[in-house]
């Protein structure tokens, strides 16, 4: 990989993932929008996945260590970790209304976009060859066994993400249609400015890069839906991945209304599915069908992560100021977000209960 200067003074990171992570691929961008040098290094089964879950109780991707030794997992809290220490120049708005809903779009990009990533994956035999050998061949350098064998191995447990995540011929279509509906969403957003922002990419930008840069448009059946049905989210992502030293906070006054649908989207079915995970994990089970928007995901597995995310919203809800709070509120209950997002009366995930900064995540997604 190539080193990029660093602006933020910060020492340099290494970085270990997987150049097709979804979550690998949203920490580069944001360090490449930020100025902050690092190496990466693919997280091999050998010595490094062993290395990471010793150090950080997780085999997640991507792991970060610092250079003074500390290791960093979980890309939400990694950036507001370093966003909080190396605030220049800022990528999550300054703006608290700006700031909570852009923390909103990322839980939605990071959690409910994962369902079409992986699906669109693991679905087409031709995406599932190329990128399985791709994998295969990254991460399993050194272990004794045929490739073939190898592949077969990580395809068959790559689909139970999707399957796992409650995708079947049932639903397959509205799974496809939530990618159609963001693209057609960002084509009119990126026709309009550079950025989700203005013209400065922010939080927002560095979230939707985990689904739509190392899934969507490294993935060919959905690569080519976007070549031919959004050029302009085509090029946002190449914009994405060359925009260092173009971040300066030049952002819009206020929530762009072509924020609108996505807003929608949260309000009948990201916060009604991160609710009824929620009722799930506190009944004990291990498996849920949620049913959101008419759409059923049958056996999908709960998610105490996800619960934790639920708890996020609403503590950083309650940690805004009375007027921001109150805008927030006339937001959310406009985009009907405002129920959804208290429906569970108590949550308890348990999830980084204790954790302290630099840190490792306790839990995994899904
Ligand atoms: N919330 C985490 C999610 C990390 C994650 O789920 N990474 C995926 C790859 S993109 C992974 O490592 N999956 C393998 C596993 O869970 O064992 C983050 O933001 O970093």
């Amino acid at each position: 990989m190539q080193q990029q200067p660093d602006i933020t003074g910060i020492e340099l990171l290494t970085v270990y993932g997987s150049n097709l992570s979804y979550f690998t691929g949203k920490l580069e961008m944001y360090l490449r929008a930020k100025g902050i040098a690092y190496q990466f290094e693919p997280m091999n089964t050998r010595r490094i996945m062993p290395l990471v879950t010793r150090e950080t109780g997780t085999s997640q991707m991507p792991a970060a260590t610092l250079a003074d030794g500390r290791w960093i997992t979980d890309t939400t809290p990694i950036i507001a970790w370093l966003e909080h220490h190396y605030p220049e120049p800022p990528i999550v708005p300054i703006d608290p209304v700006q700031r909570f809903l852009s923390l909103l779009l990322e839980d939605y990009a990071d959690e409910w976009l994962w369902r079409p990533a992986m699906h669109h994956r693991w679905y087409s035999a031709e995406g599932a060859l190329l990128q399985s050998r791709h994998l295969v061949d990254e991460i399993t350098v050194g272990v004794p066994a045929p490739r073939f064998l190898k592949r077969f191995v990580l395809r068959r447990r790559q689909r139970g993400y999707s399957f796992g995540d409650g995708v079947s011929e049932q639903n397959r279509e509205q799974v496809e249609d939530t990618y159609l509906r963001n693209l057609d969403w960002m084509q009119a957003v990126f026709s309009d400015r550079p950025f989700f922002l203005g013209n400065s990419p922010s939080l927002v930008d560095i979230a939707f890069t985990g689904p739509f840069f190392r899934h969507f448009s490294q993935d060919p059946v959905p690569a080519e839906i976007m070549k031919q049905r959004a050029p302009a989210v085509w090029e946002w992502v190449a914009r994405m991945w060359n925009c260092h030293g173009h971040v300066q906070g030049d952002w819009l006054l206020g929530i762009p209304a072509d924020w609108s649908p996505w807003l929608r989207e949260i309000g009948t079915v990201y916060l009604p599915y991160l609710s009824a995970n929620a009722l799930a994990v506190q009944a004990g089970n291990k498996r849920f069908s949620p049913t959101v928007d008419g759409v059923t995901y049958a056996g999908a597995r709960v998610s105490p992560y996800r619960v934790w995310c639920l708890e996020e919203l609403r503590r950083q809800y309650l940690a805004l100021p009375e007027a921001p709070r109150a805008e927030v509120q006339n937001i959310l209950q406009r985009h009907d977000c405002w129920e959804p997002l208290w429906r569970i009366e108590t949550l308890n995930s348990g999830v980084n209960e204790g954790v302290t900064l630099p840190f490792s995540c306790t839990d995994k997604m899904v």
